[in-house]
């Protein structure tokens, strides 16, 4: 399953999933797709580089060839000619094949999840960079010219509804050839004005949209936007997107849905299950979702890089609002200077932003987690990848998670500071006294008169451990903390969100992450199997206010 709704009735689309043949250092294996090959018993361990064969059947053309996350680099061939190379597991990337013949073909992949030099953003971590081809395979068959994406903006001014739409299409320029572009939505047609035929045109037009229901989390109101693109009168191809109308603004202290204040209740969660590693079923994204709901959450951050687009599509349906974030997490000043460091970054914020702009569930869009946002070559990073997400995006504000207290140099640049406070675990001080002076300094510092998220808090808490002293590590202290910091942090006035670190207890890398017991980040409020821990009930009563 790819996504939760058909996003095509005149293309054709064929997912390319169940085993693939694999080759990793000679060692041969039937490997399903999407999977993290960590969950095929013979490559429990195994990092480094293999090799994906596939023969598949395909209608002839020209082809659309979308992989939805390969963990971390791909090169791409198709009938033994490369076809392109990625960089990074969590962002889609789609290469086009012309005049393919219908019929037999070999599609093949090789994979690296290796750490190294060129890698500056897949390094060893608090979290785990599994291996493999981990969401799903595409084929599309498309016509010379093409819908390549819509972005949709929906907008809320006087009472009334309006939706921007721009459309970019990729066109087979023609002399004389006429294009137009319509779309239905809630049963009423509209329709761009007729185009000429010019290679890689955008069009783009606002609509006001009447009779249709707000987004919001208690009333997560869908509609699908299905677009048909025409040649001289003929339907040549389509596109459908499903969204929802919802504004989000920042307007002082405040973060506004709908022109309502809201107040974040969520955890951060990383794509991580010992059964399935960075590949979550559908069913198990959906649990996940469930539990979230009984713990009064109504929020997610996609720590720290962007999510399968499944996961999205469950969060609009169901109301959950999203911070995602681009990849990167804790990089000091000599990782940012890796010659790779720029490029790969701008590619995932862009890949991020492009392929996600149509969800409502998205409210916030992050950067740089806990990265050196205290130097001045940080600042620079910051500033440049900060911009290109406004670039791409004006509709939703911008932030970055930090670590740096009284001493960081950004917070000029984000609509929102988020701090990442592990008062009582990491941070020894009394969790209200330390706030007030860290909002002290940032109201002199850059983030006068703006919101607040305390983005990250929380302690770690081995499931099972229950002691009667409530030592370091049993659940006991694990509830204790998070339950003063939540007293704390949820009565200050300038503070409108609280992401609890974090959802499910994580595999890590065991390399640099070795003081982690059982190799794990342990301060999820339910463990890898995502059963409760003492700290559940303690969350359950915070946020039911
Ligand atoms: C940081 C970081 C998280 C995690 C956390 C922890 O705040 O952003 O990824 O490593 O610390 O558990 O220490």
């Amino acid at each position: 399953m790819v996504r939760m709704f058909d996003t095509h009735q005149i293309r054709k689309s064929i997912e390319i999933g169940g085993l693939w043949e694999f080759e990793a250092e000679d060692r041969k294996a039937s490997m399903p797709v999407p999977a993290s090959w960590e969950t095929h018993p013979e490559f429990r361990d195994y990092r480094g580089k293999a090799v994906y064969t596939k023969q598949v059947l395909l209608p002839g053309g020209d082809l659309l060839l979308t992989f939805k996350g390969v963990s971390h680099t791909a090169k791409v061939f198709f009938d033994g000619i490369e076809i392109g190379r990625h960089y990074n597991a969590y962002t889609p990337f789609t290469f086009y094949a012309q005049n393919v013949e219908e019929g037999a073909h070999t599609i093949a992949v090789e994979v690296d999840n290796s750490f190294h030099e060129e890698s500056a953003l897949h390094i060893s971590n608090d979290y785990f960079t599994y291996g493999g081809i981990i969401r799903p395979v595409v084929v599309e068959c498309v016509a010379k010219s093409y819908i390549d994406r819509l972005e949709c903006t929906p907008d809320i001014r006087d009472g009334e509804t309006y939706l921007k739409v721009k459309a970019y299409l990729s066109i087979c320029s023609e002399e004389g050839a006429k294009l137009s572009l319509t779309f239905s939505l809630n049963n009423q047609i509209y329709a761009f004005p007729e185009a000429d035929s010019k290679e890689n045109t955008v069009l783009e037009k606002e609509f006001r949209i009447d009779g249709v229901d707000l987004w919001t989390p208690d009333t997560p109101t869908l509609y699908l936007l299905n677009a048909v693109l025409s040649r001289n009168g003929v339907p040549v191809d389509d596109l459908i997107e499903r969204i929802g109308f919802r504004a989000v603004k920042v307007s002082g202290r405040d973060i506004l849905l709908n022109g309502s204040p809201i107040f974040l209740k969520g955890f951060n969660r990383h794509e991580d299950h010992p059964l399935f590693g960075a590949s979550l079923p559908f069913q198990a994204q959906m649990y996940d979702l469930q539990i979230l709901r009984e713990l009064g959450s109504n929020m997610v951050r996609t720590s720290h890089y962007p999510n399968d687009e499944l996961f999205l599509d469950l969060c609009d349906q169901l109301g959950f609002l999203v911070w995602e974030e681009s990849h990167a997490r804790g990089l000091n000043e000599e990782q940012m200077r890796n010659p790779n460091f720029d490029r790969q970054s701008e590619d995932c914020i862009r890949e991020m932003v492009t392929c996600h702009y149509n969800h409502p569930c998205i409210i916030i869009w992050g950067a740089l987690n806990e990265c050196a946002s205290w130097s001045d070559y940080g600042m620079l990073c910051y500033e440049k990848q900060l911009a290109q997400i406004k670039a791409l995006d004006q509709s939703r504000p911008v932030t970055y998670a930090s670590c740096h207290f009284r001493n960081d140099k950004c917070m000029h640049l984000a609509d929102i500071v988020s701090y990442n406070i592990y008062s009582g675990w990491y941070v020894k001080r009394d969790t209200t006294e330390f706030l007030n002076e860290l909002i002290t300094w940032t109201e002199k510092n850059g983030g006068s008169g703006k919101p607040y998220i305390i983005s990250e808090f929380g302690a770690g808490g081995i499931y099972g451990f229950r002691d009667a002293r409530h030592v370091k590590w049993s659940e006991e202290r694990q509830a204790e903390i998070i339950d003063e910091n939540l007293t704390a942090y949820c009565s200050h006035e300038f503070v409108k969100g609280v992401i609890i670190w974090q959802f499910c207890d994580c595999l890590v890398s065991d390399d640099s992450f070795y003081a982690r017991p059982k190799t794990r980040n342990n301060k999820g409020v339910v463990d890898e199997y995502r059963r409760p821990k003492i700290a559940f009930e303690t969350v359950k009563k915070h946020f039911a206010v």
